[in-house]
């Protein structure tokens, strides 16, 4: 029998970057997905079950190259990305996994589920680590981490990879900045005095189910926006379409723009060059030289996006994501400067509001319960708060004087979670679940026994 453990994770700056190749900064959570899994030679199923009978037990078979059914969405489904994915990785490493086995898989886990804290990646690379494990196969960690990430992809949304790179590759007592391409994570040790609460809308952000309208909707909108700046700043339409996949691919051509306008800010180019209204599909048609069922006919799930989608708000979101980048860097530069802590700690404060504006206004993946809640944790002396993880709902991190912590909880108890708790939509109980302060802790791990 084997355990593997993997933590949740709270982004503490860079939101809807990652899958555009840009840097993020999240630090690992105490809150993990745990599976427990052992081969059963008896029977050639994959029997999934979980500790909270919330998850009624699940049963695959043990064909790696199953079909997910995404239209009918299982919890048990997660489980199965990893296996896929970890099936893949074995054959492009050429290792032999002969005939597929039974495994028998229980799982426990104290992230909370569609709260922007990760519960989906803590369960995937749990999970993968957990074959791993009980085909006693091993691969380092930063392939693991782009191996997770791709594993994930298979229930349908587009990721990037953050959440994956953290909860396999984090230390406890460091915030990482991630790079991508390749995957590395860079050490930040936090300044002192300040501590970070995590607290919950109460609104479920359901993340693959809202893939088409949300998550991928933003990474179409993304990809689209970069074809037009490369068209509009020289490139052909055909290889504007066939090469430029995300913003940072055309990064160089804008700061050449913006150079030219005596500036180094990407965004300049953004304004000036993406029309601030929405775009229809047939104005995009029109400056592309190809319809947008062609550009996307290879993915599936941006097709559905193409589907559900009215019009795109190209300037906005990559006017989002160019300054979102930048902040993650302003970030990283204030924790290592010659400021005093106290002076950094208001310096990141500032750095989060000015993220949580951009992800609701330019990038619009708040929603009324995080506004509250973001607006509530200021009131209450934050030193800044924003929305964490995909958003339009889950939680929001705060940046906080540490001696002043279980105040701010009691305050945010009072004036966000009474009424909630009044209307019976938490128990009061519960509430240590929904509000809590966290410390960076560590990556994930393997149990044999
Ligand atoms: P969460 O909060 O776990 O839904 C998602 C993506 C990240 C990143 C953030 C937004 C997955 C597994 N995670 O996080 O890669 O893009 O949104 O910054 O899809």
């Amino acid at each position: 029998m084997s355990f593997a453990r993997s933590p949740g994770r709270v982004n503490l700056i860079g939101e809807h970057i990652d899958y555009e190749g840009y840097s993020v900064l999240p630090m690992a959570i105490r809150q993990d997905t745990i599976v427990a899994i052992r081969k059963n030679h008896a029977e050639k199923v994959l029997r999934i079950a979980n500790v909270n009978d919330k998850y009624t037990e699940c049963t695959y078979p043990v064909d790696p190259n199953q079909e997910i059914d995404l239209k009918n969405h299982k919890w048990g489904h997660y489980f199965i990305c990893g296996y896929k994915g970890f099936y893949e990785f074995a054959k492009s490493k050429g290792v032999d996994m002969g005939e597929a086995v039974g495994l028998d898989v229980i799982v426990d886990g104290t992230v909370p589920t569609g709260s922007g804290l990760s519960s989906s990646a803590a369960f995937v690379c749990s999970a993968t680590i957990a074959i791993m494990a009980a085909f006693d196969v091993n691969f380092p960690k930063k392939e693991i981490a782009q191996l997770t990430c791709e594993c994930e992809r298979h229930i349908g949304t587009q990721s990037g990879g953050m959440d994956q790179a953290i909860s396999v590759m984090a230390k406890t007592g460091f915030a990482e900045l991630i790079d991508f391409n390749p995957i590395r994570a860079t050490d930040v040790k936090l300044p002192a005095g300040g501590t970070f609460v995590i607290a919950h809308s109460l609104a479920e952000s359901q993340k693959a189910v809202t893939a088409a309208t949300n998550y991928n909707n933003r990474v179409v909108e993304c990809r689209l926006a970069s074809i037009i700046l490369g068209i509009k700043l020289g490139m052909k339409q055909q290889d504007a379409i066939s090469n430029v996949k995300t913003l940072s691919d055309v990064e160089g051509l804008c700061v050449s723009f913006a150079n030219s306008r005596g500036s180094s800010d990407p965004v300049v180019a953004v304004k000036e060059l993406l029309k601030d209204k929405p775009y229809t599909t047939e104005e995009i048609k029109e400056i592309a030289g190809e319809s947008l069922q062609s550009i996307f006919k290879n993915s599936p799930s941006s097709l559905d996006v193409l589907k559900a989608a009215k019009h795109f708000k190209l300037h906005h979101r990559a006017a989002h994501v160019y300054s979102e980048a930048k902040r993650v860097h302003a970030f990283k530069d204030a924790v290592s400067s010659n400021l005093s802590d106290e002076d950094k700690l208001k310096k990141l404060g500032e750095l989060m509001n000015e993220s949580h504006h951009s992800c609701s206004v330019l990038y619009e993946c708040s929603c009324p319960e995080l506004e509250e809640l973001v607006e509530t944790c200021r009131d209450n002396d934050a030193l800044g708060a924003r929305l964490t993880g995909a958003g339009w709902g889950g939680c929001a991190v705060a940046l906080v004087k540490e001696a002043t912590v279980p105040q701010f909880i009691l305050n945010l108890k009072e004036k966000f979670y009474q009424s909630r708790i009044d209307k019976g939509i938490i128990s009061k109980n519960d509430l240590g679940l929904y509000v809590f302060a966290s410390k960076p802790s560590s990556g994930a791990a393997i149990f044999k026994f």
